[in-house]
């Protein structure tokens, strides 16, 4: 049978297509209102709420020395996704107590992905990071992964992302990693079409991109989960903030850097405010 749209049916019975919207309108808000409250106060400072009500289960300074430069060369439970892709090359160096990342994209043909155990519901990581000015165009993506839910491209979950010029906040889960949508999107990209416009604006609200300006000095973010809220802060200020229902997910199993070209990091911390894994 053919499936019948909500367009065809307003033509025949409103009443249905009331009753219809009432349901689907009314579903996605009990899906929300399941979720506790993401803070109410209009520009938290999650550095204090992170300290405040959570567990350091994590702190690296990073004052030794790598190993060589294999997946696991970094030490103190980290593991890179792509080092053995070139094992040639050092993509990660301890260098004065900085973890000094430059990663072989082109060889290895991703970017480099440096992952440590995060494991919170709601918690977030501090980090310190600078952009050496080494290449041109320096970015850093950094978010959070769980390979073990199915259903999922890679396990990514959702990522706040420091271009030259922007940050952005994105919901990967439910967004462009989503399996259905990301199948469905790559037929568009393949062919260089423009995505069709229910898809678009679908992806439209899995993220949010805020004007920023990238520079050379040294800066503390903080990159946080609450409910289905993401917010990211630079120096204490909030810089961004998004709500979309992947950023709830249950299990933020890594913590993960994703370096296109060049980028320094000391002093990662991982928190953990809230652990309710059970979906
Ligand atoms: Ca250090």
């Amino acid at each position: 049978m053919k499936p019948t749209s909500v367009s065809a049916l307003s033509r025949c019975a409103p009443a249905l297509t009331l009753a219809l919207q009432f349901l689907l309108v009314g579903g996605a808000h009990a899906q929300t209102a399941a979720l506790p409250p993401p803070s109410q106060s209009p520009a938290p400072h999650d550095a204090s709420w992170l300290r405040a009500k959570g567990t350091l289960v994590f702190h690296d300074a990073f004052e030794r020395e790598e190993t060589g430069n294999d997946a696991k060369a970094i030490g103190n439970g980290w593991n890179s996704a792509t080092a053995d892709r070139v094992p040639q090359i050092k993509m990660a160096d301890l260098d004065a107590g900085i973890l000094k990342i430059s990663s072989a994209t082109k060889e290895a043909g991703h970017a480099a992905h440096i992952h440590h155990e995060a494991g919170f519901t709601d918690g977030g990581a501090v980090v310190r990071f600078k952009f050496p000015g080494l290449t041109k165009g320096e970015s850093l993506q950094l978010g959070f992964v769980d390979r073990e839910t199915k259903g999922i491209h890679a396990g990514h979950l959702c990522y706040g992302t420091l271009s030259p010029t922007s940050v952005t906040l994105i919901d990967h889960k439910t967004g462009v990693m989503n399996l259905e949508i990301r199948q469905r999107r790559q037929a568009y990209l393949d062919r260089k079409e423009k995505l069709p416009a229910d898809l678009d604006a679908l992806l439209k609200t899995k993220q949010v991109v805020v004007p920023w300006k990238a520079d050379t000095d040294w800066h503390e973010l903080v990159l946080v989960t609450e409910a289905d809220e993401m917010r990211l802060s630079l120096d204490g200020q909030l810089v961004a903030r998004h709500r979309s229902v992947g950023f709830a997910h249950p299990m933020k199993r890594w913590f993960s850097f994703l370096v296109p070209s060049t980028v320094w990091i000391d002093d990662v911390k991982i928190w953990k405010v809230r652990w309710n894994p059970a979906p």
